[in-house]
């Protein structure tokens, strides 16, 4: 019977279709079955025997079967396309994802980033300056001659050509003077290099430099700038104190300590057991610094002070070994996230 055929078509058909994975076998089946000279028109032929009411039943059945076989192979032919698309990039839709690792600002940054927006507030504008530098804007103009002692007290890295590696950010100092005029109020933070290193000392380090030049600029100015600083850094009720100290640059020179934040000053390892951490350097302007910039030391006065960075995050963060923050440990630094 010609209707069982077509029935038993049908199922043959779609097992077929089923297994088509490329154009070309796509192309083959079209022809096979719903082309001119193709399965489906053959039967279709075969039906001018029959009654006109099966002829009408299986006529309608065969070319509904040719319809559905087109709309299904124009899906199948998208899905074949896509996939070898795929296949050209290198794109494989079945394999898990990849993770992403989102980075961290490095600890040392964050703290750089920190200090300046706290000195920002306070009107200080932020400059920076060469690493390789001359003796003269390192030591000379700073009042620190050749045969100065202080010329020891920072192992200084020399390079062939007569240049160094600055040893501070002071040079900043001279090189901002004698670029602009005052009143002046800048920082300026960088690298630094010294032949140095243990677990509290880096050959490379980070300072942050300050200046401020103006007509009446006193030790008190100083010291409110500086031991708000202090506060804004480590907290509001951080305990300061000031002690005398030398710098070749600055007359008076002193140096600040805050109280240890990681024993409330009750004296501990960190802070050798005296309840106090020194954070920097500062003092006045020395007359010799504005001589060699030409500044009036009758109209100008002017404080300056300098930082370590990385003593002010081991503070912060509570850390013992300078070395932690340029060995690029993924686990000490995602800790900073
Ligand atoms: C100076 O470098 C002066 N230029 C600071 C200054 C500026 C004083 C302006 C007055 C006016 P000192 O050598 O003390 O000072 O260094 C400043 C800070 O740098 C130190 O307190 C310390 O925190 C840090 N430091 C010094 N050597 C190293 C090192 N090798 N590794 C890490 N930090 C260091």
């Amino acid at each position: 019977m010609i209707a069982d055929e077509i029935e038993k078509l049908k199922s043959e058909i779609w097992q077929e279709f089923e297994n088509i994975d490329s154009l070309s076998e796509l192309n083959n089946f079209r022809i096979k079955y719903i082309g001119k000279k193709g399965v489906i028109t053959s039967y279709l032929k075969k039906l001018k025997d029959l009654t006109l009411e099966e002829k009408k039943r299986l006529g309608k059945e065969l070319n509904q079967l040719k319809a559905d076989i087109e709309t299904r192979l124009k899906q199948k032919e998208k899905e074949i396309l896509f996939k070898e698309e795929d296949k050209e990039v290198g794109l494989d839709l079945t394999l898990p994802g990849r993770r992403v690792f989102l980075g961290a600002i490095h600890p040392l940054s964050q703290i750089i980033d920190e200090l300046c927006a706290i000195f920002s507030r306070l009107g200080f504008e932020i400059v920076t300056g060469p690493e390789i530098e001359t003796e003269y804007y390192n030591f000379t103009a700073l009042n620190i001659p050749d045969w100065h002692p202080a010329r020891d007290m920072q192992a200084t890295f020399y390079l062939k050509n007569g240049a160094i590696l600055r040893t501070h950010t002071s040079p900043m100092q001279i090189r901002t003077m004698l670029e602009r005029v005052p009143p002046l109020r800048i920082i300026a933070p960088g690298k630094v290099y010294r032949c140095d290193a243990d677990v509290r000392h880096s050959p490379m380090f980070h300072q942050i430099e300050g200046l401020m030049v103006d007509r009446e600029v006193s030790f008190s100015d100083l010291k409110g700038i500086l031991t708000y600083f202090a506060k804004e850094t480590f907290g509001e009720k951080t305990k300061v104190r000031f002690r005398p100290s030398y710098f070749p640059f600055t007359e008076p020179s002193v140096e600040m300590d805050i109280g240890c934040v990681i024993c409330n000053s009750k004296g501990c390892r960190v802070c050798s057991y005296t309840g106090w951490l020194e954070i920097l350097g500062a003092g006045m302007v020395h007359p010799e610094v504005f001589k060699a910039v030409n500044y009036d030391t009758e109209i100008w006065q002017g404080f300056a002070f300098g930082l370590g960075i990385e003593r002010i995050a081991m503070i912060k963060y509570g850390i013992d070994d300078i070395r932690l923050f340029f060995e690029n440990h993924l686990y000490f630094l995602e800790s900073f996230k």
